[in-house]
C-alpha cells in the first residue's frame, strides 16, 4: 500500500491543534480536479465496493477511522486511516471497499479527475474480468 505524509504545523500551544495541508503534485502525485468527501456515515457499514479504470485518488480520514480493504484481483490489502496527516493511494484497477468504524468518522478524498460514472467498475465479476483482459494483453 502507498501511503502520503502530509505536513502537520503545530506550535506549543496545546489548545491550538495542528494544521495540515496538501498541495497537488508536491505531497499527491497528481493535479487534484476534484474534492469530495463523506460524512455522517454509521458504524459497521460499508461504502466503496468498486474499482476505477483510470481513476487516482488519494483517501484520508479527516475524523475518527475507516478501514479500507484493496483487491487488485490478484493480491488483497487492508489498513486502518484514523490520522489526518496520513493519505493512501488508491490507483486504477483496485477494488476498494470503506469501512466505517467510528459512527460519523469523515473520509476526505482527493481525485485526479471530474466524476464520471463510466470509470466506475461496480461489479466484482466484471472488474476480474478486465483484471484478466488486461493481463492477457501484456
Ligand atoms: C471512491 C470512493 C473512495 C457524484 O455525483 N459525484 C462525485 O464526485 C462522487 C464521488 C459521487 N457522486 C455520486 C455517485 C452516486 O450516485 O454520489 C453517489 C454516491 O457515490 P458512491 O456510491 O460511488 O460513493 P462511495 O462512497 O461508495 O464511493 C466514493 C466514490 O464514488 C468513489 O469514486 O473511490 O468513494
Amino acid at each position: 500500500m502507498r501511503f502520503f505524509e502530509f505536513p502537520v504545523r503545530r506550535t506549543d500551544i496545546p489548545e491550538e491543534g495542528q494544521l495540515q495541508f496538501i498541495e497537488e503534485e508536491r505531497h499527491v502525485p497528481f493535479p487534484i480536479r476534484r474534492v469530495y468527501y463523506s460524512t455522517g456515515v454509521r458504524t459497521g457499514y460499508v461504502r466503496g465496493k468498486h474499482a476505477h479504470r483510470a481513476l487516482e485518488q488519494v483517501l484520508i480520514c479527516l475524523h475518527g477511522a475507516v478501514r479500507v480493504d484493496m483487491d487488485s484481483g490478484v493480491e488483497r490489502e487492508s489498513c486502518i486511516l484514523d490520522n489526518p496527516a496520513l493519505g493512501l493511494f488508491v490507483g486504477p484497477m483496485l477494488w476498494h471497499t470503506m469501512t466505517w468504524i467510528h459512527d460519523g468518522s469523515v473520509l476526505l478524498v482527493l481525485a485526479s479527475d471530474l466524476y464520471s460514472e463510466f470509470d466506475y467498475i461496480r461489479d466484482y465479476d466484471d472488474f476480474l474480468r478486465l483484471v484478466a483482459t488486461r493481463k492477457d494483453e501484456r
